[in-house]
């Protein structure tokens, strides 16, 4: 959880106060001055800073003890929070025609675009969206599917199965049941979009897909483009993993259950949204032999637990030069899942005080998969604690991609070469294998590459009312269709609302985060890799134990959002784009690969 995240929810007494106290020097004034600018925001800062750490606190707690009352708590001082925000964030328009100096502008420009759920100045309203948000949290969390022989299952345990599972029916029991939890949410989630644009349009937005669209110092419909010139550049190698995935998967189930001229049924790739596809590297490796390691079994092997797992995470970032982690972050982590009580399972990264308290919250499985993710949110945490320092307003990631891919980086240093150095592997693949494990690598992250941009050019339809609440299911599995060559395995209920069933949707946390993540990850551990002075082919690079490299790292993460993302992306990797061509020369051997197995083949759908 970021702390700009937080700013989602909901308002109140305490806010009104506050704001009373300290916003009224300036708020009278006929002509505000520079120097008026920056006295708003100090103190609209400061009094964030205080409504922030008891909404954080009880967020925390409501999501690792999910109850009625854990929920109004946490809706109740949310919505302080938010609302104070939002009524700040209305404010600072008095000084947009004052000349201020670049740094109080950013500031100013901040503050308005800081919510991902504005609430409306109307207290009714706005108690009404915070407490939506945290009944949609909690339904999600509280998710079962339970069998017709009473075993109830969480998603965690599906995950696992889904993952191993071989057994179409099996598949497509779990991909349906789990949907099951998600139709109960549509009405919300409808009132939520309603309630929430109201709140965009009062900020001057044009409606809430605007507002998410505007935080990359860029006009929100050059935004758009930009994600379609990204995804324009990687799409051809998706093109062709997807047809290769698809020709085996007709190999291995038979073309009745997965016909070649259509798109792929979702059950059958070994995730429940089939958003990343490394469960089922078996059906769809080289036929020639091929040493791949097999992190899971690693761990395994190496009675690694998933404490231990998070301590091998800190180690990485250690062998960088940061300082380890914090007793508190120990103490107060929850690392695996309660047996005894219902939690958000769905991991996160939590800065309760803008200090040091900061903790992870995951359901962690002993495997490869969460292996990468404890990285995932130790990038986050480690994000936090380097920018502690700036000003409140620029607490937070260049843009909101840039937080979502210092794990995953991090991540793309666990090699072979690295695994053999802490002791989990006896000898590293030599090049002969290089294929398999590129293989293994891009069914997590090609194959996630459509569907991160899937998510929100749903949403931004869905905010603007250019898809009505009526076809909210048809459209989503349209864009499953248009950009992933995915399709439901079976006709959905009238009342379905498959969006509901991806955690981000009832959490309200924006997606299109994780597509540029996954482009910027690459251009950064190229940069990295070239600080580090590693000659190799890019995909054995690992960083571990190069200080370099770490100081390079750390000074991105320092800037937080003090500087334009253009600026930060320059000082680590001497380029102002983001582009795709890191991901494409990373994977390119596998490409030349795929375009041959794929001679022959009828590709698309
Ligand atoms: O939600 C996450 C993280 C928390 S920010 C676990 N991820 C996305 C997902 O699970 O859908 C990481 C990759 C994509
Ligand atoms: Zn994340």
């Amino acid at each position: 959880m970021l702390s700009h995240n937080l700013l989602k929810r909901g308002c109140g007494v305490m806010a009104l106060v506050a704001l009373a106290a300290c916003g009224n020097d300036t708020a009278n004034h006929a002509n505000p001055t520079a120097a008026d600018a920056k006295q708003f925001l100090a103190d609209a800062q400061a009094d964030l800073q205080q409504l922030q750490l008891p909404a954080v606190q009880a967020a925390w707690v409501y999501q690792n003890f999910i109850t009625e009352d854990s929920a109004a708590l946490s809706a109740n001082l949310g919505e302080k929070l938010s609302s104070a925000a939002v009524r700040y964030a209305v404010e600072a328009a008095k000084f947009n025609d004052v000349d201020v100096d670049p740094d109080t502008r950013r500031q100013l420009e901040l503050l308005k675009q800081s919510l991902t759920l504005p609430a409306p100045a109307d207290a009714a309203k706005s108690a009404e969206l915070a407490k939506i948000g945290a009944d949609l949290d909690g339904m999600y969390g509280k998710g079962k599917y339970c069998r017709d022989n009473g075993e109830c299952l969480s998603l965690p345990d599906m995950t696992l199965m889904l993952a191993n599972s071989r057994d179409p029916a099996e598949q497509l029991e779990l991909w349906a049941g789990w949907r099951e939890v998600s139709p109960p949410m549509k009405e919300l989630y409808i009132r939520q979009t309603e309630i929430a644009n109201e709140g965009a349009k009062e900020l001057g937005f044009n409606d809430l897909s605007d507002l998410w669209r505007a935080k990359y110092d860029m006009p929100s419909a050059d935004f758009a483009n930009e994600v379609d010139r990204l995804w324009g550049q990687v799409k051809p190698f998706y093109d062709a993993l997807h047809c290769h995935v698809r020709a085996e998967l007709g190999d291995y189930y038979g073309e009745d259950i997965v016909p070649q001229d259509q798109a792929i049924p979702a059950h059958l790739l070994g995730n429940m949204w089939a958003q990343s596809w490394g469960n089922i590297y078996d059906i769809v490796k080289p036929k020639q032999d091929m040493q791949v390691v097999d992190v899971t079994q690693a761990l395994k092997d190496n009675n690694v637990d998933q404490l231990q797992m998070v301590k091998t995470g800190e180690a990485f970032f250690s062998s960088l030069g940061f300082a380890p982690l914090p007793d508190t972050f120990w103490e107060r982590s929850l690392i695996t899942k309660p047996a005894d009580r219902d939690v958000v399972c769905h991991a996160s990264a939590w800065n309760i005080d803008d200090k040091d308290d900061i903790r992870i919250k995951m359901c962690t499985q002993q495997t490869g998969e969460d292996f990468q993710t404890v990285h995932h949110e130790l990038g986050h945490n480690y994000y936090q604690r380097a920018y502690k320092d700036q000003p409140l307003l620029y607490r937070g990631s260049a843009h909101d991609g840039f937080h979502e891919a210092v794990g995953d980086t991090i991540g793309l240093s666990i090699t072979p070469k690295y695994l053999k150095d802490i002791g989990l592997i006896d000898e590293i693949p030599d090049a002969n294998n290089d294929i398999g494990m590129l293989m293994q690598l891009a069914l997590e992250k090609i194959a996630f590459l459509p569907f991160s941009v899937m998510v929100d050019q749903w949403r931004w339809k869905v905010f603007s009312g250019d898809v009505a609440p009526e076809d909210y299911n048809k459209v989503w599995w349209e864009l499953r269709e248009k950009y992933q060559g995915v399709r439901a395995p079976i006709e959905r209920p009238a009342d379905a609302f498959d969006p509901g069933a991806k955690y981000h949707i009832p959490g309200n946390t924006p997606y299109t985060r994780y597509f540029l993540a996954h482009i910027l990850q690459f251009q950064l551990h190229e940069a990295l890799c070239e600080i580090a002075g590693d000659e190799g082919p890019i995909n054995r690079c690992t960083i571990y134990g190069n200080q370099d490299a770490g100081k390079a790292l750390n000074a991105l993460l320092e800037m937080g959002m003090s500087k334009p993302w253009p600026d930060a992306l320059d000082a680590i990797a001497g380029t102002r784009e983001m582009n795709g061509t890191a991901i494409a020369n990373y994977f390119a051997p596998l490409k030349v690969w795929l375009d041959e197995q794929n001679q022959g083949r009828q590709c698309g759908w």
